[in-house]
């Protein structure tokens, strides 16, 4: 059902501090639904949170992940104390329902969790400006240093084999065997551009398996808009979406980030010749993450920067592929062939990168070296 027939129910389950006068549907998220609720103090002015309900398609166990959250912003919080910030400002927290527990779980088993609003930040759909995607690496890359020292092992896998690229190729191929709703047909250049790509699956996987690359707590979903920024300073000042704060790649939070972000058109653009991987950008945010990131990562870490970005991509285009043939099941749309669009804008990214492959191998060197 959809999340508004649940909101009654739901915003009286936790205790706001004053009165609710609404909640609206608020950002451009593909997984979970969200909200923004706004309450009224009777001294003072409005005030707003968040309120989400957690994508049932995408989380099989809200609890285990909410422990994972909860495990994390609370370590957070400690840490940028530590370093005399701001952590109310600068890490998510939880706020309970009433009964204690940390989501609520509607009638139909939806399970539902608040943040107060970070005030004060703007959300970006893009990069604007170079400046902000520099931000948003230095952001990046500083999560991954405050959490260094988190006992990863007591993170829950809240989406099995999430960016395990040979997992999700296979996925790939099954729905293309499947083809459910006749869709393959139509898609035929794109799952030809996946599976001539096969061997690159296996390169970070291989990697991790011969102990070049390190298991880290990595945030693993990091766009461009899962970064709030100061909407004064243009500072990057909190990482949300933690659901998929698992074991994983540096590479690949990286990665993600560039897929996203380095380039000037939308995820589900339809005109290709618009979307492009901005060399530059690549460059920016490759300075300003290992920058934030302090020194985290090893050199080979390092090095492997550029199959992050390309994995990712590959791994993202794939998804949507997959999304689109069994029906559009996991990533929300609003139009028809969405998700097929969103396939095609990352195969024309992979192969940008392909096309500038040296380039982006000299960029990662030129920072190596100056470690
Ligand atoms: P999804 O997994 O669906 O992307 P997000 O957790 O990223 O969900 O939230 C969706 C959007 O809601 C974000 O892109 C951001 O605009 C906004 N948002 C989420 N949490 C906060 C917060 N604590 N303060 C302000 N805005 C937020
Ligand atoms: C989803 O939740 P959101 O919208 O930030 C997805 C990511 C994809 C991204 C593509 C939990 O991110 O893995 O890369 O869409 N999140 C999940 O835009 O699957
Ligand atoms: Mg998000």
């Amino acid at each position: 059902m959809k999340a508004e027939a649940y909101l009654e129910e739901v915003l009286a389950a936790f205790d706001f501090g004053a009165p609710t006068v609404g909640a609206i549907r608020f950002g451009q998220g593909h997984i979970n639904d969200t909200f923004v609720v706004h309450t009224q103090p009777e001294d003072r002015c409005c005030r707003r949170f968040i309120l989400q309900r957690m994508s049932a398609a995408a989380f099989r166990h809200p609890d285990q992940l909410m422990e994972n959250i909860t495990g994390v912003t609370e370590y957070l919080g400690r840490e940028i104390e530590r370093n005399h910030g701001d952590r109310e400002r600068e890490a998510l927290r939880v706020i309970r329902p009433r009964n204690g527990e940390s989501c609520y779980t509607d009638r139909d088993g939806g399970a539902w969790r608040v943040y107060p609003f970070v005030e004060g930040t703007v959300c970006c759909q893009s990069a604007e400006t170079a400046e902000l995607f520099a931000a948003s690496g230095r952001a990046f890359g500083r999560f991954q240093r405050l959490l260094q020292g988190y006992p990863a092992q007591t993170l829950h896998e809240t989406i099995p084999r999430f960016h395990d690229t040979e997992d999700r190729l296979a996925r790939l191929k099954a729905a293309v065997k499947e083809d459910r709703l006749g869709r393959a047909a139509e898609c035929g250049r794109e799952i030809r551009f996946m599976l001539d790509r096969e061997a690159d699956c296996s390169v970070a996987l291989q990697a991790l398996r011969d102990g070049k690359l390190p298991l880290r707590v990595t945030h693993n979903d990091t766009k461009l808009n899962n970064v709030l920024m100061d909407e004064k300073t243009g500072e990057g000042i909190c990482i949300i979406d933690l659901d998929t704060v698992m074991p994983g790649l540096a590479i690949n939070d990286f990665g993600d980030s560039i897929r996203f972000g380095a380039n000037h058109s939308a995820e589900d653009e339809t005109d290709l010749s618009r979307v492009n991987l901005d060399v530059a950008l690549f460059d920016t945010y490759t300075r300003a993450f290992l920058e934030g990131a302090g020194g985290t990562l090893t050199k080979q870490e390092i090095e492997y920067l550029p199959w992050g970005a390309k994995l990712m991509t590959l791994e993202c285009g794939m998804r949507f592929l997959t999304d689109y043939l069994e029906g559009d099941v996991y990533f929300h749309i609003s139009r028809e062939r969405q998700n097929l669009d969103r396939c095609r804008t990352q195969c024309k990214l992979v192969s940008d990168m392909e096309e500038h492959w040296d380039e982006l191998k000299q960029i990662v060197e030129k920072y190596s070296r100056s470690m």
